[in-house]
């Protein structure tokens, strides 16, 4: 198991002090910097609550030896295979232009540290559906994130797996993990894919792929993307919290089946589920209809703001799993 992703209170977190030296980044979510973990660990606290009240820490350890550094106003830190960065800036005023240098640099430290291959990409914007100077702030960050990447000549058929949620306060966060070869990018026949979306949502589409599978030597993983009521590329059943998660979960379902024609086996049971409520009160039942599901265990939930007004949830997971064959 090369790669592995936790979700631990500080509490357990510092329970495992035998875990330090194997963490490549951790993300707060309504928690501070751990105690436990050393100076020059990448760590960014991200403004989304869990619906709880709680704090969480989301954690990425590798079983290789690990190594820290910095580039610009990157921390990154990287085993022999997988390079995790992380990043946050000012994002009060045009999110084109900080979303394209953050990127850009993004791109360069992946590109010279020898990871280019780009694996899953985590965006937390303030104010995602705010609209400013006449535009919607997520497509301000999508045009940027397009610029960004077509300067790089990195084409879209190509793009991460990522997520896009609106956070409190002013701090754009951006994490990632890169790989020094390239991962198998997965779309969900249900959809279109996201870079294809139609202009109505906006002049540039989305830079993102459904899912991505990679592998190295313990076997391969699975990175779900942020994943919602949509299907082609329209918004199913706005104010129905129920029926969106239900429709989610056909998504869901469906990447997993693509997986596999692809010649990869994730069990549903194995995700690790990170969801996004835009209502708390929605929260018994998401917890509930995945229980019942039986997709992912333990799943975490956040408060969010989704990307689209009429969407109550989105949902995105990471599994461990195998190559067929
Ligand atoms: C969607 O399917 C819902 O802009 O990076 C999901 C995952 C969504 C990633 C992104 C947006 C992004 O369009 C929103």
């Amino acid at each position: 198991m090369s790669l592995t992703l936790r979700y631990l209170t500080p509490e357990a977190f510092a329970a495992m002090p035998e875990m330090a030296a194997q963490v490549l980044g951790v993300a707060g979510f309504g928690s501070s910097r751990p105690p436990g973990l050393a100076p020059d660990c990448p760590f960014l606290g991200v403004a989304l609550p869990p619906v709880d009240g709680s704090a969480l820490l989301e954690v990425w350890t590798s079983d290789r030896p690990v190594q820290r550094s910095a580039r610009g106003e990157f921390r990154f830190s990287h085993d022999v295979t997988h390079l995790f960065g992380m990043i946050q800036s000012e994002a009060a005023g045009d999110l084109a232009s900080v979303t394209r240098d953050s990127y850009d640099q993004l791109f360069a430290l992946a590109e010279e540290a020898g990871y280019p291959h780009l694996l899953r990409i985590f965006n937390y914007l303030p104010g995602i559906t705010r609209v400013e100077a006449g535009q919607e702030r997520y497509r301000r960050f999508n045009e940027g994130r397009h610029e960004a990447f077509a300067a790089r000549g990195r084409v879209v058929e190509a793009a991460p797996a990522a997520c896009a949620l609106g956070s409190a306060g002013d701090l754009q966060t951006l994490y990632f993990i890169a790989a020094r070869t390239a991962g198998l990018p997965i779309e969900n026949p249900r959809q279109i894919s996201a870079y294809r979306y139609p202009t109505r949502y906006g002049p540039r589409s989305p830079t993102f792929s459904r899912a991505l599978v990679a592998q190295d030597e313990a076997g391969a993983m699975l990175f779900l993307s942020g994943t919602a009521s949509i299907v082609s590329h329209e918004s199913q059943h706005p104010g129905d919290p129920a029926a969106q998660l239900a429709e989610t979960l056909r998504n869901l379902r469906a990447l997993l089946t693509e997986s596999r024609r692809q010649g990869y086996r994730f069990e549903e049971r194995d995700l690790v589920l990170k969801a996004y409520l835009r209502r708390p009160e929605d929260r018994a039942l998401v917890e509930r209809g995945l229980a019942e599901a039986g997709m992912g265990r333990a799943p975490i939930l956040l408060r969010a703001e989704i990307c689209r007004p009429e969407l109550l949830l989105e949902i995105e997971g990471y599994a461990r799993g195998e190559a067929l064959g």
